[in-house]
């Protein structure tokens, strides 16, 4: 198990934060091996000492950000750099620790402040952390230089996995170039995808907060386990308040139970008239007669989970996903976190009355988390374990790296209300044999980590074969009928879609969620009779869809998510037209004609199901 939490930085009374978005310099290492910055240090001095460098936005990809086609397929190590002052008195006082926290980096990154080594981490898409006030105070008074460089290479036992291959054909003069192959069609953003910040707490400080809730009648119960760090002789102090301020219920000690009388559970979007409520759960520690102490202020969001064989309730009361799959992708920024396009996601899924999306196929930044458990929208948190395709991406090696992952994402993610289930891979080679004990194993692994939520993977393997399948609580089946088999012939989705319904209802009475389905359209193409890749084509693939799915929702399907809310980048390959064209809205967020079918759709859902 890791060593301490990653509570999401939070401005209180004793913490501080100071942003590092904004510009940083930046190379990409282009020698034939990629290693010149190792070998020459490239950390020990000014990155513009060393080399030229370019201006790059955090956060961003680095990949869409200039007119160079090298950098956009760039494979390897590239440098980043930002100098900034720190105020004096996070110095001066030895009691202070200054923490920077990288939101994200694709895919392996190794810090430097000042030239030290301060840590390295692995995975794309989870923070991390390492205290620099030490580092900070040999030199006080000297600016803070912090240096992170950070490399995109997919291996067998990464996460996503991915192969290189050096194409070197002398017969194709110049065909000598680098290509990662992955098992998956997203394009392979890279960079300082989320906020790279430094923030303040006292040397003993409020270090992990874990909640589980639950209810009995209008009681509301939180237990709460905290830890603090640093400190053996201090007083810990829960207090919860609702929205308006009141508090609510108190309670001392590092862990214990909150009753909240007349509760106000979080619930869904569409299924209650103030859905996403949140309390605010302030943990306090403080030494008696001292001044030190630390504040931490956690959203707390009061609901429980379940599965039956036929249903998935929430409070008890069924719910059925009428949603989508997402990417973080954008022009230009490619997936760095951006603030009007969360937003605009988010009233966009409103607009289609669209109440869940899947993480689809990594785990999105914890602020997407933290708008969904205001707006009550209902999420499935999927790790990176997508495209395991590969019988070498089933070894040891793999496994160990995929449980440290879900480690990283339950420790990160545990107390948001929104996340519902986890979802541990996207269409691995379930039949391979090593997959029974692989998922058999990552399953348990994530059940122990977290006894509420259920667990699930993502499956496209024949029902009969798939061996991960008996451990997941949700059946979650991807299929593309009448697109990626029987393309042009949408007349096969009827007996298709309830034939595989029914082969994994009977095989393992567990419901299930079509958790893909779709087809692309290149905005603005029209055909009648209708024609792949048309407006009409795609409205008439998801039309037949549904008419399954209202059959079959009164029986044990609990759920549909289109794939994809919107049009999204890939590698460059002959199914791909500039990126997948599966959403329903443009890559620039604007509706195609299955937007409007879809939006008529959800709203009558929620009607009927909530
Ligand atoms: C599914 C994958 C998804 C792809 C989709 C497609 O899970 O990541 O983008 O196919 O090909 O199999 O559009």
């Amino acid at each position: 198990l890791l060593d301490g939490g990653t509570l999401f930085p939070r401005e209180s009374s004793s913490r501080e934060i100071k942003e590092l978005n904004g510009l940083w310099d930046f190379r990409a290492d282009v020698s034939h091996d990629r290693n010149l910055g190792f070998q020459q240090a490239w950390y020990k001095s000014r990155l513009a000492e060393t080399g030229p460098v370019i201006d790059m936005p955090v956060p961003a990809s680095y990949n869409d950000i200039t007119q160079d086609p090298q950098l956009r397929d760039f494979i390897g190590w590239v440098w980043y750099e930002r100098e900034v002052l720190v105020p004096s008195r996070w110095v001066s006082d030895e009691g202070t620790r200054v923490v920077l926290r990288v939101g994200s980096a694709h895919y392996y990154s190794v810090v430097w402040v000042n030239g030290i080594k301060m840590t390295e981490h692995e995975g794309g898409h989870l923070p991390f952390e390492a205290e620099i006030g030490d580092v900070l105070r040999k030199d006080p008074g000297v600016a803070c230089r912090i240096t992170i460089a950070v490399n995109n290479t997919l291996t067998l036992q990464t996460l996503p996995p991915g192969t290189i291959q050096h194409i070197d054909d002398p017969t194709r003069y110049p065909a000598n170039y680098v290509v990662q192959n992955t098992n998956f069609d997203f394009f392979n953003y890279a960079g300082l995808h989320r906020p790279v910040l430094l923030y303040t707490t006292p040397k003993a400080y409020v270090d992990d907060i874990t909640v589980l809730t639950s209810f009995v009648d209008n009681i509301g119960l939180i237990s709460y386990q905290v830890s603090v760090l640093g400190s053996l002789n201090s007083t810990l102090k829960v207090t919860l308040s609702d929205k308006d301020g009141h508090s609510v219920a108190s309670s001392t000690g590092p862990s214990g139970v909150l009753k909240v009388m007349d509760v106000s559970l979080w619930w869904p979007y569409l299924m209650h008239e103030s859905p996403g409520y949140l309390y605010s759960m302030e943990v306090s520690w403080a030494i008696e007669g001292s001044a030190c102490e630390d504040v931490y202020a956690l959203p707390v969001g009061i609901r429980t989970v379940q599965v039956t064989n036929t249903q998935f309730l929430i409070n008890s009361k069924p719910f059925y996903f009428h949603g989508v799959n997402k990417h973080e992708d954008a022009d230009i920024r490619g997936k760095g976190l951006d603030w009007p396009l969360i937003v605009k996601d988010f009233n966009l899924l409103k607009w289609l009355g669209a109440n869940s999306f899947r993480t689809s196929h990594y785990p999105y930044a914890e602020e997407i988390l933290q708008m969904a458990d205001r707006h009550g929208i209902v999420v499935i948190d999927e790790c990176p374990g997508v495209g395991i395709a590969d019988i070498r991406s089933f070894g040891n090696a793999s496994l160990s790296h995929h449980l440290v992952v879900m480690d990283e994402l339950v420790r990160r993610d545990k107390n948001h209300a929104s996340v519902v289930m986890w979802s541990v891979a996207n269409e691995p080679a379930a039949e391979m044999p090593p997959a029974g004990f692989y998922f058999k194993t990552l399953i348990a692994h994530t059940k122990s980590l977290d006894v509420t939520r259920p667990v699930t993977f993502i499956t496209a393997s024949n029902f009969a074969r798939d061996k991960g399948a008996p451990y997941v609580d949700v059946i979650c089946v991807n299929s593309y009928f009448s697109w990626y088999s029987d393309p042009g012939h949408p007349e096969v989705i009827p007996y298709q879609l309830n034939t595989q319904f029914e082969n994994w209802y009977r095989k393992y009475q567990k419901p299930i969620i079509q958790s893909e389905y779709g087809a692309d359209v290149v905005p603005g193409m029209h055909t009648d009779p209708p024609m792949m890749f048309t407006e009409e084509y795609q409205k008439i693939v998801l039309k037949k869809y549904h008419d399954v799915f209202d059959l079959k929702r009164k029986e044990y399907v609990i759920g549909e998510l289109i794939w994809n809310f919107a049009d999204f980048m890939t590698a460059q390959t002959v199914a791909r037209v500039v990126g997948n064209k599966k959403g329903i809205f443009s890559r620039q967020r604007q509706p195609k004609a299955g937007a409007f079918l879809l939006r008529e759709r959800y709203w009558r859902l929620a009607n009927e199901t909530g």
